[in-house]
């Protein structure tokens, strides 16, 4: 049985996302993240040194980090259809939108909320505004990051993106508009948020 770590109102709003389109079996422990107690429970902490969340346990297996783990269960579950084949052409883009979340479009949020006076040169995320500029011109084909096909690229692109327009620090943008849209038209994200909403 897959257990996942969350707290409502956080990024664990990825992973369940991605647990909703999985299909799979899962259950649910709420970690409260500003209590000291909750976030000591021995399992969670197994699984995320950070006693951040989100974390998964999924028999032996243990993970955090809202990316790493979309990508272990599109890969571990694979008959979903949320990744590329290892050998598929596609594989290697679906690699840089999954990273694009932790590696660029989270800096780039930390920068315009601190802001940071950034280097594009020596940053690893360039900066706020080439940001934007890669995830819309990522998004031009569409209607999705892998193009037809719905991937775990967009559950965790899709949740950051939604997280720039509920920050108010998403730009005039109607192709990101757009697309925050069309993922928010999912059911699976639709249960997400409806949990995020009525808990605790
Ligand atoms: N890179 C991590 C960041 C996780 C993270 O910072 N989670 C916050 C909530 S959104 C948290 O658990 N904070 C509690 C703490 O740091 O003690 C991910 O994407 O999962």
């Amino acid at each position: 049985m897959i257990t996942l770590f969350w707290c409502p109102r956080t990024r664990a709003a990825r992973a369940l996302w991605m647990l909703e389109e999985l299909g799979q079996p899962f259950e649910v422990k709420q970690i409260d993240i500003r209590d000291e107690d909750s976030k000591n429970n021995p399992m969670f902490r197994a699984a995320s040194p950070m006693g951040k969340v989100p974390a998964l346990m999924d028999d032996e297996v243990l993970i955090s980090d809202s990316a790493a783990i979309c990508l272990y269960l599109a890969d571990r579950y694979a008959d979903a259809g949320l990744a590329p084949a290892f050998d598929s052409p596609g594989r290697g883009r679906f690699l840089y939108w999954m990273m694009f979340t932790p590696g660029v479009l989270e800096p780039a949020m930390a920068e315009k909320f601190g802001g940071w006076e950034t280097n594009k040169l020596s940053h690893g995320w360039g900066d706020f505004d080439s940001m934007i500029e890669t995830l819309e011109s990522g998004l031009k084909q569409g209607p999705w990051l892998m193009g037809e096909s719905f991937s775990a690229a967009d559950v965790v692109v899709g949740s950051s993106a939604n997280f720039l327009k509920m920050f108010n620090i998403l730009p005039d943008s109607p192709v990101i508009e757009a697309y925050i849209a069309r993922c928010l038209e999912r059911p699976a994200y639709q249960r997400t948020i409806a949990r995020d909403d009525t808990a605790d």
